[in-house]
């Protein structure tokens, strides 16, 4: 008989978790017997308030926000903290039929978060047509469905329907109705996740809010902002890569941010006249980068052409997106 293997450290651990001994694990976080925690996804059409609901969540703004559809291009997670819970918020972007490579990655995006998820939230529009993704047919994960944007139905007797409507479908667990702006149902919609969250320890450190870094959230904002200041095409033709980040002690930290466009006349377009409307660009996100980093920042913008980004797998790598 061979003698008993010494365990890595990895077995070891394994066996500390699943050995009948979580509430071992729990009082070594120094977290109270209950304690939940898991990953819930936002799922939805582009433009349903999936980025709305996780920065409410987290009376905070993380992830960004536009009146135009297809704002968010990657999975971006949300940690909400308290002593009794930690919920793993996966923000994602909308699905659609895509007619580029950079769509693909962004579906790819929204699976990977659905197929993480101990609960499933989808989001759809209360003023919209009642409409269910084949995606959400094809998994037996918990589902809550959030009718946002409430308040724009002008008389609440109308939701009745739209909600009867779904809850007909027999796909849903729970059926809330929401103001993802206002908070409105969102605590409820808090309850109904919770009520679905696996007893465990928690999956990240209690003080974190998110996974990704500061430089993809600094890539953001500036992202956020082309979508609000520029029309048509130029928004979606925009990538935007924080290529320097030098934190320089007593000095502002500076950060260098390029934004990729696709042709040559949408980086005339993004520059401007003289260059006013790259230096407006600046100040701009200069402003929301130190209200998001809470410290002032020194930050240089440069426009690069990518040409046809969008569809070319090789730029989509270099600029981040994982492929299949
Ligand atoms: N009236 C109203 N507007 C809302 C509500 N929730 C979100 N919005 C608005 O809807 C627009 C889209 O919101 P987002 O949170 O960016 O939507 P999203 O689902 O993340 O969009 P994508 O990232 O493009 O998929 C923004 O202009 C929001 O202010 C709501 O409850 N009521
Ligand atoms: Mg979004």
């Amino acid at each position: 008989m061979e003698p008993p293997q010494p365990k890595d450290a990895t077995t070891a651990l394994l066996d500390q978790f699943f050995a009948g001994s979580g509430e071992d694990v729990l009082a070594e976080q120094g977290l109270p017997e209950g304690f939940r925690s898991g990953y819930v996804a936002f799922i939805g059409r582009p433009n349903v308030g999936k980025s709305t609901l996780m920065n409410c969540f987290l009376e905070q703004r993380i992830a960004i926000v536009t009146p135009k559809p297809q704002t968010t291009r990657r999975k971006t997670l949300g940690i909400l903290n308290t002593d009794n819970y930690q919920v793993v918020m996966l923000d994602t972007p909308g699905i659609m039929e895509p007619k580029y490579a950079l769509h693909e990655a962004m579906i790819e995006e929204a699976m990977s978060a659905l197929e993480d998820a101990d609960v499933i939230v989808y989001l759809v529009e209360a003023t919209r047509a009642p409409e269910i993704l084949p995606a959400l047919e094809a998994t037996k994960t918990p589902k809550i469905l959030a009718v946002n944007k409430v308040d724009r139905v002008p008389q609440k007797n109308e939701l009745l329907p739209i909600l009867e409507g779904y809850a007909a479908t027999g796909l849903f667990d729970e059926i809330l109705p929401i103001c993802a702006l206002s908070g409105d149902g969102v605590g409820e919609l808090l309850g109904a996740v919770l009520a679905r969250l696996p007893e465990a320890p928690a999956l990240y450190p209690r003080e974190q809010i998110s996974e990704q870094p500061e430089r993809f959230f600094v890539a953001e904002i500036v992202r956020e902002r082309i979508f609000r200041r520029y029309e048509q095409e130029v928004p979606y033709s925009t990538e935007v890569l924080v290529t320097r980040f030098d934190e320089r002690g007593t000095h502002k930290d500076f950060i260098e941010a390029t934004i990729f466009v696709e042709t040559d006349s949408q980086k005339a377009i993004v520059i401007g006249k003289r260059g006013v409307a790259i230096k407006e660009l600046g100040e701009d996100a200069r402003d929301s980068i130190e209200a998001f980093l809470d410290r002032e920042v020194f930050l240089s913008l440069r426009v690069k052409t990518m040409p046809k980004w969008r569809k070319k797998a090789n730029s989509l790598r270099k600029l981040g997106y994982k492929q299949r």
